[in-house]
């Protein structure tokens, strides 16, 4: 018999971690069936929604027989609290967002799970050529968002040098850029634009800067955009995706073929659904991402409904990788807005507005893109209630200043407010039109 050859790798080293990227799909399915098996038993003895919602359909952890019985566990759709499914001793740190339906959503990460995700901001860093030779500025913003912390951990594990500027601050970003010779950046894709823009309105040429990718994510961009931001740095610019339900970002990242995202299946296990029905549909079709968190510990999902619309690519990549691709993100099943990487629910402004005095709930947003700052703008056209409309331009005024305010602190997005007239607003007798976003994406 043959002496057993020694496992020879001949994917490029930027592949991080080739055991799990590069894995035999069967293998990888067996792993994929073991590790959803394990998450079914752990959920249902200890989180009690899980429980009552397998119990409500009759399946019992016994009945996951095959990968391919995840269709019959029941979807999650909200996010409720209380899903903890580990002592809260075991808890090492949470994160929080709006949420991505309007109710503010918490993920509580066990020592594990940071592991898991900083292994997937690592792969994602990598996919985009970085090393421990590289310097990453990471603009995204630090604190309960995962953007910020994602990408340091990923950069921290492949040990690479962070700069943790965080977002905004666009002078000191530049100056950082030059000083410390940034070569990877990590922000919005708007963000990115933006600071090109500014650099060349202080007479830097971002060519002359020397970055060479950038990874960006966290809001609808298109190939358009891609184009402008790579001709802008002289950079090749990556999409990243993930949300806070499923950890953050890191879920799937774009490899050197820039042609879809990989998801990292061994640790997020990607379905695609028809919204309408939540009929699974196979690789190739078009409809609503579902993942399942199959090694989270703290707060795991089982099939969460992500209401973002893309496709599985069929095709194996040429990269070397064999996990499957996720198309660039089509738009979502609801309405979602992000407006400069914040997530608004049209129902939040409504919410808020019930509370100003003297405005009546009928609003309309209207949302673009600057031609020349590439930043989103949004605009709020609210009805002034009759009992509260004044000829006084000053007493209009302080109304205008105040909504703003309320918007700024409840929703964190800066809005210019425009106040109309009482019932200037066109009424509909089905869904209202809340929403008029013009940007080109
Ligand atoms: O935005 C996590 C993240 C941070 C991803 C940094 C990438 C980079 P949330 O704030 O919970 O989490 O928002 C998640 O943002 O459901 C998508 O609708 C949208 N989104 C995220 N990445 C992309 C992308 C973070 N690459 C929601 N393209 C998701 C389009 C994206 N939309």
């Amino acid at each position: 018999m043959a002496a057993p050859r020694k496992r020879v790798y001949t994917v490029p080293t930027m592949i991080w971690n080739p055991e799990h990227e590069c894995m035999n799909p069967e293998a990888l399915r067996t792993l994929q069936f073991a590790r959803l098996k394990n998450l079914v038993e752990r959920v249902y003895a200890n989180v009690p929604f899980y429980r009552a919602k397998f119990d409500a359909i009759g399946v019992t952890p016994a009945d996951v027989r095959s990968l391919d019985d995840i269709a019959n566990l029941p979807f999650t759709s909200t996010y409720p609290y209380g899903l903890l499914a580990v002592p809260q001793s075991e808890i090492v740190e949470i994160h929080m967002s709006s949420g991505t339906t309007g109710t503010p959503v918490v993920d509580a990460y066990t020592k594990r799970d940071m592991d898991d995700w900083a292994e997937g901001m690592a792969r994602t860093i990598s996919g985009a050529g970085g090393t421990r030779n590289d310097t990453v500025q990471n603009a995204y913003g630090y604190g309960l968002f995962t953007g910020g912390l994602g990408s340091h951990y990923g950069a921290q594990k492949i040990g690479a040098t962070i700069i943790p500027v965080s977002s905004g601050n666009t002078q000191k970003q530049l100056m950082l850029m030059r000083d410390f010779k940034t070569t990877i950046v990590t922000c919005t894709p708007s963000y990115a634009l933006y600071l090109a823009e500014q650099a060349k309105e202080m007479g830097i040429d971002p060519m002359s800067l020397g970055l060479k990718a950038g990874c960006f994510g966290a809001e609808p961009w298109s190939e358009n955009m891609r184009k402008q931001i790579e001709k802008a740095w002289g950079i090749k610019a990556y999409d990243i995706y993930g949300l806070t339900e499923i950890t953050g970002p890191g879920v799937a990242f774009e490899c050197d073929g820039q042609y879809g995202m990989h998801v990292n299946e061994d640790l997020w296990y990607p379905e695609i659904i028809d919204p309408e029905t939540g009929r699974p549909l196979p690789d190739g079709e078009k409809g609503e991402l579902v993942i399942t968190t199959i090694t989270k510990e703290g707060t795991p999902l089982i099939r969460y409904r992500t209401r973002d619309v893309t496709f599985i690519i069929p095709e194996r990549c040429g990269c070397g990788r064999t996990t499957r691709r996720i198309h660039r993100l089509f738009g979502r099943t609801d309405d979602l807005l992000i407006i400069r990487g914040v997530n608004v629910f049209p129902s939040q402004i409504e919410h808020a507005l019930i509370e100003i005095q003297g405005v009546d709930p009928n609003y309309l947003i209207i949302v673009d893109r600057s031609a020349q700052t590439h930043l989103d703008e949004a605009e709020l056209h609210v009805e002034v209630n009759p009992s509260a409309f004044s000829d006084e331009t000053k007493d209009m005024e302080s109304l205008r200043n105040k909504i703003e305010g309320v918007m700024k602190s409840k929703l964190g997005i800066n809005m210019k407010v425009k106040l109309v007239e009482p019932k200037s607003i066109e009424r509909s007798t089905g869904k209202a039109k809340r929403v008029i976003d013009k940007r080109q994406l």
